[in-house]
């Protein structure tokens, strides 16, 4: 008779593996960062971190982070560790000719999926506005080398044998003091 297969049956298991695509781009959670710094803080100083989320798993979360604006002056470096963006001092800054820096820093990430670039882009930006705080700084000398001057031996007492001058580089432009130092030369 059709159909009595004599009740034989089997079973197996069918697993199924749901991959990950990369269809969520970076982003950050704030639009702006604020972060303070003295003028006076060496190249390569870490001012801040920023860090942008990703919703998908393992290398579709992977990016790397970079600077679109300010990059003369900051430099972006991603901790590995964390997927933090690291900001740091690249060049000397100097608060008595530019006091807020906005520096633009990019996440991007690194494996894009060609099938999702339609959703939009696949990076994301924020504004990093470090704040320059002022120091009180020495006295510059004008020219810096110093100069040389010439006298002649026989010149009387008190007689004028040349001029130096000296600024104070901070924005209240203090008076100047000047001293005779009276230490060997090295
Ligand atoms: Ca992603
Ligand atoms: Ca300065
Ligand atoms: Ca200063």
């Amino acid at each position: 008779m059709a159909g009595q297969m004599g009740g034989l049956s089997g079973s197996t298991t069918v697993t199924i593996v749901i991959t990950d695509v990369n269809d969520n781009p970076p982003r950050f959670p704030q639009k702006m960062y604020q972060f303070s710094v003295s003028e006076g803080a060496a190249v390569g100083t870490p001012v801040g971190r920023v860090i942008a989320t990703d919703a998908d798993m393992g290398e579709n979360t992977d990016m790397s982070y970079l600077i679109i604006d300010e990059g003369d002056l900051f430099k972006v470096t991603t901790d590995v560790e964390t997927q933090e963006a690291v900001v740091s001092i690249k060049k000397p800054l100097n608060f008595e000719s530019k006091r807020i820096h906005s520096v633009i820093v990019e996440a991007v990430n690194k494996h894009v999926d060609s099938r999702f670039v339609d959703l939009g882009s696949f990076r994301d930006q924020t504004i990093v506005k470090v704040t320059v705080w002022d120091i009180d700084e020495p006295p510059i000398f004008l020219p810096a080398e110093g100069a040389v001057m010439e006298v002649q031996e026989d010149a009387k007492v008190g007689s004028l044998i040349g001029v130096v001058t000296a600024r104070d580089p901070d924005v209240m432009n203090k008076p100047v003091r000047y001293e005779r130092d009276n230490s060997p030369l090295a």
